[in-house]
């Protein structure tokens, strides 16, 4: 029995060490809000896991030249919105981009962004020792109007 639990051990180990390598930063249910014509930004909002320390520090994407990582705090019952040099992503935890929190925005659309779409875009991370890793994602654009954001305007 003592020999079984060792092995198992070892595996689990063998496991975690293939999933750093094969990227350190895993990205969860992308998704954009939809745009109704003339609206000239949006945000992207996901699920980010970093196997190790890692930090968010930019995206582009290919609708739009200007793209900022901003974060949303409530400030005198007054919702604000700024932009964040970075995300700090902790080792093994989700932090979410979700709307009133943190965001990808997307800014300057010229083209209306309409459920059926996919946005792609490209996330840029940072970790502790300055090494960069990009992730690609293509982000599906939920509709304006979906239950999910009932609780706040982006
Ligand atoms: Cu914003």
């Amino acid at each position: 029995m003592k020999n079984a639990k060792h092995l198992i051990a070892a595996a689990v180990l063998a496991c975690s060490a293939t999933a750093a390598m094969a990227g350190e930063v895993t990205v969860s249910e992308p998704w954009v809000r939809g745009t109704v014509a003339a609206q000239q930004a949006t945000g992207a909002f996901m699920g980010l896991t970093a196997a190790k320390p890692m930090r968010l520090i930019g995206a582009s994407s290919p609708v739009t030249p200007t793209v900022e990582v901003h974060e949303m705090r409530m400030d005198n019952d007054v919702r604000k919105m700024r932009q964040v040099e970075g995300i700090d992503l902790p080792a093994g935890q989700q932090v979410a981009l979700k709307p009133g929190g943190y965001h990808i925005m997307l800014m300057g659309l010229t083209a209306p962004l309409t459920p059926g779409m996919k946005v792609p875009m490209t996330l840029t991370f940072e970790g502790a020792d300055g090494t960069r890793e990009t992730v690609e994602v293509d982000a599906p654009v939920r509709a304006l109007a979906s239950p999910a954001m009932k609780h706040g305007a982006h």
